[in-house]
């Protein structure tokens, strides 16, 4: 059953079945980005029924959505749509004060577009069900998405984007969860602020983690926590900075962002194991409540121990107990019952659990722990000892390794640097301006060394220039093959957009790097190019007989078969200015004779027209053809 609330919306049930399907955003300027908004529930859409309780509504919220003009710009929509501005993509204003720095980062248009689940649940009824639903759904819109933004219950929302930081494997993009305390329907509410801030983060900002927007912070998902039950600011992360804060500026803290150091492409991970729980000590906890925790079929316990780790260790009956289960194969993850900190050895009550197998949690957050632990134990090809040692390394950002402090010589050295030249430059401008900068030196000087250096002294790779262009589009233009494999090593990202709406990809493929774009790709990028403007770009290639560039774009994973505006192939182009090479290699990609432009006219037509006889026999002899496959 589809929505009729004029939303581009679908309807999924809990058993996952599908009913509609989501309209993807063709962006048509360099302004402009989508997001792909999945409205799980909670209270940010929430009414109260007849019996004076709250509960979400069905079909309503984006209908709200298009009268709000805080979250909605009905000119822009009808300016871009026209006729179909009624059920088109909703469109969030653009910051009228232009002098704000992050006017000018945060700039551009992001239109989305609302994807309801059915039912609509409190986040206190989700279950893993739902967790694996929301993961499927990024994978299945990865690709035509900018960013992602799930509405969701505050309840359960640190649950849900600690398992969702697991699931999703070497993510590149931003996945921005949020809620609120009060409905967006009701006039005095965080909702506006926590949903509007959300969507400049996932249209304009490449935060590739699972992150949580609540009271003016972003926080890393997995990190964090429900502190309160009214208060607007009802998140925090008690471990962890916050990966952006919004004043009056939005203030992105690139440093603290946690990325995927492997050149492996997005996965998801959609199995989770729900034999698991949460044990929490209390004084003269019996035995019996122990046992039966470790009982079958749980299969892995986080542990709330008291203060830095500790248990009591007088209580031999217990700890002899925890270590039969341990032996057998049960794996239990030691975590502090304190908000702030982290489980340690320091005393002998804490010493003894690490004697007797216990694994550490550090300074992971219970739901962190618990979501780990589930998604851990459905590693198969892993050994128990594997998982536990899994267990205790940081995966996605969810807990501190304690690593040497980097120097702030470079940083120190720029801000006197500015001072002494009277650059009236404060320190965050400072490294925000200077290090891009440094580091584009060092990329087109061919220096790791420098870039290296200048990463230890609080640089980072994803941090944009003026022109939002980050060391990897520079590597990527400049054809710096190694540098390239040496900061995706390093966690740069394959998906940030410069001012002219180019991805490291682009810049790879307009220069025909190939080995370039053979890496960016396996490390998950992908073309976003609207399919006709590919085709565009397909054709004008082959008019020019540009093998080079067409295999560029093959290699970036382009559909070779794209048509343009007028229904013409790369083939159609290439028979009609007679460039043999060129058609040869497009019938060895297996590019279709058939296919009829606007007027009817096929690749052979255009060969016989254009008085090509040559072309027509390589036509005539494709049969034989199949040995001339250009790699
Ligand atoms: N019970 C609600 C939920 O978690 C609470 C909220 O969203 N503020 O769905």
């Amino acid at each position: 059953m589809a929505t009729t609330n004029g939303t581009l919306s679908v309807v999924r049930t809990r058993t996952g079945r599908r009913c509609s399907h989501v309209e993807t955003i063709d962006l048509d300027s360099k302004e402009e980005s989508s997001v792909l908004v999945i409205y799980s529930g909670g209270t940010i859409g929430m009414v109260i029924n007849e019996g004076g309780a709250l509960v979400p509504a069905s079909n309503a919220l984006g209908r709200h959505i298009r009268r709000c003009p805080f979250l909605h710009d009905v000119e822009y929509a009808k300016k871009r749509f026209g006729d179909k501005c009624e059920t088109s993509a909703f469109v969030l204003p653009v910051q009228g004060i232009k002098t704000l720095a992050d006017t000018k980062r945060a700039r551009r248009r992001v239109l989305y577009t609302l994807l309801e689940y059915e039912p609509l649940l409190d986040s206190s009824n989700m279950t893993s069900d739902e967790w694996i639903a929301i993961a499927e759904d990024i994978k299945k819109w990865y690709k035509s998405f900018d960013g992602f933004v799930i509405l969701h219950g505050t309840d359960t929302l640190a649950y849900s984007a600690s398992a969702l930081s697991f699931m999703l494997e070497n993510l590149g993009k931003s996945v921005v969860l949020t809620g609120s305390q009060l409905s967006l329907f009701e006039p005095r509410s965080d909702a506006k602020d926590n949903f509007l801030e959300s969507l400049v983060i996932a249209g304009n900002y490449v935060i590739p983690e699972v992150t949580i927007c609540f009271g003016r912070k972003l926080y890393r998902g997995n990190r964090t926590t429900k502190m309160d039950t009214e208060g607007f600011s009802a998140f925090d992360s008690p471990n962890a900075l916050p990966l952006a804060t919004f004043g009056i500026q939005i203030e992105v803290n690139y440093r603290e962002l946690f990325r995927p150091i492997v050149i492996e492409k997005f996965r998801v991970h959609s199995k989770l194991n729900s034999n698991v729980a949460l044990l929490r000590l209390f004084p003269s906890i019996t035995l019996q409540t122990v046992s039966a925790f470790l009982r079958p079929p749980i299969q892995g316990i986080v542990l709330q121990s008291y203060g830095s780790g500790n248990v009591p260790s007088n209580r031999v009956d217990i700890l002899e107990m925890i270590e039969a289960a341990i032996d057998e194969g049960l794996i239990v993850l030691n975590c502090s019952q304190c908000i702030r900190g982290s489980v340690s050895n320091a005393y002998e009550t804490g010493k003894v659990l690490c004697d007797i197998g216990v694994t550490s949690g550090a300074d992971m957050t219970p739901e962190a722990a618990l979501t780990k632990l589930s998604y851990v134990l459905t590693k198969d090809e892993w050994s128990v000892e594997k998982k536990r040692e899994m267990l205790e390394r940081n995966l996605r950002g969810e807990l501190t390794v304690t690593s040497p402090t980097p120097s702030m010589s470079e940083a120190v050295r720029m801000v006197s640097f500015s001072a002494k030249h009277n650059l009236e430059l404060d320190p965050y401008t400072a490294a925000n301006v200077l290090f891009p900068a440094l580091l584009g030196s060092a990329v087109l000087d061919d220096n790791p060394n420098r870039i290296e250096q200048l990463l230890s002294s609080g640089a980072d790779l994803s941090q944009p220039n003026v022109d939002q262009r980050t060391p990897l589009h520079i590597a990527c233009c400049e054809g710096k093959t190694s540098l390239v494999e040496f900061m995706l090593q390093k966690g740069a990202s394959v998906h940030t957009k410069d001012r002219y709406d180019h991805t490291p990809l682009n810049e790879a493929v307009q220069h025909d790097h190939h080995e370039i774009i053979k890496l960016l790709v396996n490390c998950g990028a992908h073309l976003m190019i609207p399919p006709k403007v590919l085709g565009e770009k397909l054709c004008k290639a082959a008019i020019r007989g540009d093998v080079t560039k067409l295999k560029s774009y093959k290699i970036a994973g382009a559909n070779l078969n794209q048509c343009d505006q007028s229904g013409r192939t790369p083939l159609h182009v290439a028979m009609l200015h007679g460039h043999k090479e060129c058609a040869l290699y497009l019938l060895g990609e297996g590019c279709r004779m058939d296919a009829e432009d606007m007027m009817g006219l096929t690749p052979r037509d255009y060969a016989a027209k254009a008085g090509s006889i040559g072309m027509v026999t390589l036509l005539e002899t494709k049969n034989t053809l199949h040995h001339v496959k250009v790699l």
